[in-house]
């Protein structure tokens, strides 16, 4: 019996390796990491394998929690403030004992694909009702997409989002991998053609889901959420099943919650200025420590005029235009008047 299991999932393994090779397939932006096109969006090998493991096996419950966010539209920031706003019967904000004291956002709520590719029959991590993914809204699994759970995504400017993004993939590379130039992954991402791209794909994806159902689809920008941080925090908290009660609001909760979340207290934090995360990904040779540090940055909208040419700027916006003029999305206007 458990020579015929074992048969049974190394057949499995081999046909996905198989299906993965005929992909079509780019360099990703570290070594060891290709990036193969599946169904519109490029992903690394081993999402691919989380990824498939997720459409077969991960059963939503009707309360979970998706965020969900192209890498680098403020991802740290929202798992900081979702398991602040589900939590907060458990852990007050002004607990010391409070766990975003002592652990990255990134260890309080899972990344669904890592997970899943660690734990292809079984991807759903235990004791969470709170996930993140990356993936695009059409690459999400079925049973998600059909169940009342509920998904929150966060945007940002592209060019921030780019900037932020190679920054980080810099902090990531091991010494012994080759670098990519700066021009080299801006020609990538700004052709799609980069590590979960094209970012406009993905964003409209979860936009037109979004105004399609928007009881199971929660959009927000970083921009809007950096300038009206507690109009959005509390919409948030609305969206997701844990409204504040006018006790808490005369309280000065929400403030409390988006201060301890906030870009300065958190960077700031011992956990978060030396510790770090392990990150195992066994259908590849990767295993990476990613040092928190990594996650802050500067959090600022338009660090991206520090970094890139006028030319290069003016390329995003106007991909950004003609792509989101036809969904009737502005990247630079406040999505939600605060009035
Ligand atoms: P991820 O996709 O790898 O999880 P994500 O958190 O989405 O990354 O993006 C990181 C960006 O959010 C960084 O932006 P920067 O490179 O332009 O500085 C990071 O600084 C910013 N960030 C992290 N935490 C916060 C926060 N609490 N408030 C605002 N911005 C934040």
């Amino acid at each position: 019996m458990a020579t015929q299991k074992q048969s049974s999932s190394d057949e499995a393994k081999t046909n996905l390796e198989t299906l993965i090779l005929e992909l079509p397939r780019e360099r990703g932006w570290i070594v060891d990491q290709d990036i193969h096109l599946l169904n519109g969006f490029w992903y690394p090998t081993w999402v691919i394998h989380g990824l498939l493991a997720l459409q077969q096996h991960f059963k939503p419950h009707p309360n979970d929690v998706l965020l969900a966010s192209f890498p680098k539209s403020g991802t740290t920031w929202l798992k900081a403030l979702l398991f602040s706003i589900v939590n907060r019967a458990t852990f007050n904000h002004d607990d010391m004992m409070h766990p975003l004291l002592k652990s990255n956002p990134h260890e309080l709520v899972p990344w669904l694909e890592v997970y899943a590719s660690s734990n292809p029959t079984n991807p759903r991590p235990p004791e969470s009702l709170l996930f993140h993914t990356h993936l695009a809204y059409s690459s999400l699994p079925e049973h998600i997409r059909s169940s009342s759970c509920r998904i929150v995504y966060v945007f940002r400017d592209p060019k921030d989002v780019f900037v932020s993004f190679w920054h980080f993939f810099n902090k990531l590379r091991p010494k012994e991998s080759s670098s990519i130039s700066l021009q080299e992954a801006f020609n990538q991402f700004s052709r799609g053609a980069s590590p979960y791209g094209p970012y406009w794909d993905h964003v409209t994806g979860y936009y037109k889901a979004s105004i399609q159902f928007p009881n199971k689809v929660f959009f927000v920008r970083y921009e809007d959420l950096k300038t009206e941080a507690v109009f959005h925090v509390k919409r948030l908290a609305e969206f997701v099943g844990w409204p504040f009660s006018e006790e808490e609001e005369n309280e000065g909760v929400v403030q409390k919650i988006t201060d301890l979340c906030s870009f300065d207290k958190l960077s700031n934090l011992e956990v978060n200025k030396n510790g770090s995360l392990i990150r195992n990904l066994p259908s590849t040779r990767w295993t990476v420590s990613v040092i928190n540090k990594a996650f802050f940055r500067k959090g600022e909208i338009g660090d991206s005029n520090n970094h890139l040419s006028e030319d290069m700027r003016e390329i995003l916006n106007q991909i950004t235009e003609d792509k989101f003029k036809e969904i009737g999305l502005t990247t630079f206007v406040p999505l939600v008047k605060t009035e």
